[in-house]
Formats: C-alpha cells, sequence, structure tokens
C-alpha cells in the first residue's frame, strides 16, 4: 500500500485538489504525522512538477494548478497544525517571516510560519512581495528576536542582501537574526550575504532557530 506522503506527492503532482483534500482528511484522521507528509509528500509533489517546468515538460498553468492542490490540502492542514501550536506557550519570541520584494511565492514561507508557530515562536506572517522598507520598519516597531525572509528567484534574493544592509543603515542589524530561505538560497550565499541563519526547510528552520533562542 502507498503511504500517505506518496500520495500526497502523487496527487499534486496529477494536479488533483480533490485527492489532495482526500489526503489531508486521511492525514488528519490517521493522526499521521502532518509534518512528515506537508515535507515529504505535498512539498515534494511541488518540487518535482518545478523540475518538470524547468525541463519544459509542462507549463505555467500546470504550476499554478499544482500550488492549488498543495494549497488546498494546506487550507485543511493548517488549521490543525495551528491547533497543535497552540499548546505551545509562544516562549521562544518573536519572529517575522515574509516573501522577499518581488517575489509572489508563498508556499514554502507560509509552511515555515505555521511550523515555528507550532515550535513556540508568535509568529508575524507579513505575506508576500513584502517591500524591503516595511520589512525594517516592521522590524523597527515589533522588536522580534528573527526575521526571515524568503525567495524562490534568482532574481528576487538579492534583496536578501540589501536587507542585511538596511537593517544595518537602520542600527537594528544586532538586535535580531536574520534567516534567509526560499529554493535557490544556500548556506554560501547566507555567509556572503552576512546572513545569520540559512534554512533548507521547515523543520531545518525550526530546529536552527530553536537552537540560537535556547
Ligand atoms: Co514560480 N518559479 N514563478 N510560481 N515556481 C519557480 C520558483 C522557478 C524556479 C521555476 C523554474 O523556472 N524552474 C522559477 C524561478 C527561476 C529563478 O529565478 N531561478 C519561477 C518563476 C520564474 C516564476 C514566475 C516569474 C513565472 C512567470 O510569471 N513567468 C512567477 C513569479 C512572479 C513573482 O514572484 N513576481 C511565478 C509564479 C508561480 C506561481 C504563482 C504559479 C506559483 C506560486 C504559488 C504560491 O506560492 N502561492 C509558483 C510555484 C509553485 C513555483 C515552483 C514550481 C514551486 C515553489 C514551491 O512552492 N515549492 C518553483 C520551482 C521550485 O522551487 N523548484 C517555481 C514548494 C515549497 C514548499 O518549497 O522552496 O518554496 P520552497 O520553501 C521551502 C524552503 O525553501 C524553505 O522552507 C520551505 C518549506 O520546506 N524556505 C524558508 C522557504 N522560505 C523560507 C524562509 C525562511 O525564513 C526559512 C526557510
Amino acid at each position: 500500500m502507498e503511504s500517505l506522503s506518496e500520495e500526497a506527492k502523487q496527487a499534486v503532482m496529477a494536479y488533483d485538489a480533490k485527492k489532495t483534500v482526500d489526503v489531508a482528511k486521511r492525514v488528519i484522521a490517521e493522526k499521521v504525522s502532518i509534518v512528515d507528509v506537508i515535507e515529504n509528500g505535498f512539498t515534494k509533489g511541488m518540487t518535482e512538477v518545478g523540475a518538470l517546468y524547468e525541463a519544459k515538460k509542462v507549463f505555467l498553468p500546470h504550476i499554478m494548478a499544482a500550488a492549488a492542490a498543495m494549497n488546498a490540502a494546506m487550507d485543511l492542514l493548517t488549521p490543525e497544525l495551528e491547533k497543535q501550536g497552540a499548546k505551545a506557550s509562544e516562549g521562544l519570541g518573536k519572529f517575522l517571516i515574509c516573501s522577499i520584494e518581488g517575489d509572489i511565492h508563498s508556499i514554502g514561507k507560509d509552511i515555515v510560519a505555521i511550523m515555528l508557530k507550532v515550535a513556540g515562536f508568535s509568529v508575524v506572517n507579513l505575506g508576500r512581495d513584502v517591500a524591503l522598507k516595511e520589512i525594517v520598519k516592521a522590524c523597527e516597531e515589533q522588536k522580534p528576536m528573527g526575521v526571515g525572509t524568503s525567495a524562490l528567484m534568482t532574481s528576487t534574493m538579492v534583496h536578501q542582501k540589501t536587507l542585511e544592509e538596511m537593517l544595518k543603515n537602520a542600527g537594528i542589524r544586532d538586535s535580531l537574526i536574520t534567516n534567509v530561505g526560499g529554493a535557490p538560497v544556500t548556506q554560501h550565499w547566507a555567509d556572503e550575504i552576512g546572513a545569520d541563519v540559512y534554512s533548507e526547510n521547515a523543520s531545518d528552520a525550526v530546529n536552527k532557530l530553536t537552537a540560537v533562542v535556547r
């Protein structure tokens, strides 16, 4: 029998929102690890569709349909994760997260946001395509322990570097942790721009940011 993670992956690759919702319902009913199915199922399906797009085997409407199918499942799974998160005290501090200026990709950033909340951070999700000056302003006003930015495109990851400079110019760079993520982002890039923490995925973000505060 196929695992629910495998079914989740196949459902996204089939652009089948009815199927992704069905898998999500079974994940909840059967009390299977939601995190596991998101990371090893739905996300893997999105990555495969991305690879097919890159190979010009599928086109933008396919990506949009795959994203819609994944989001339909996330709409069911997010409240369930939030219920688990409600047990956490939010005592690990406030964390701001957004997709950086120019970037509308939000699926991964939203997964990281919810996982950090479940882990005990008080997460403020600023949204997507958030202007750099708005991020700096939010950091000045809300004084978070950290700020995470998601960049899915080579054209937008450069804004993560500019953000480092803007936080320095605002005099608040040393008062918070900067966290960078997104498919083209690497540890090498984080080191190059002086970001504090690189996260490959949501679990990595939880592990590394929790380690920073503990
Ligand atoms: Co989009 N797109 N897209 N896209 N898209 C990518 C990113 C390409 C790589 C596809 C390709 O060409 N191979 C490509 C970028 C090329 C490049 O610059 N290198 C691309 C392009 C070009 C575009 C458009 C410009 C296409 C167009 O209009 N011609 C356009 C972007 C417009 C804009 O942003 N201004 C566009 C649009 C779309 C949508 C709307 C159809 C859809 C997004 C829907 C949405 O997010 N609401 C979409 C999607 C879905 C993708 C792919 C297929 C999947 C992205 C995804 O959701 N992955 C992607 C291909 C790929 O990435 N391989 C493709 C699944 C999530 C779970 O993974 O990497 O986002 P993730 O997040 C992980 C991880 O990175 C980390 O943890 C997450 C969870 O594990 N992480 C963080 C992420 N953010 C973090 C922040 C932190 O603080 C910490 C960790």
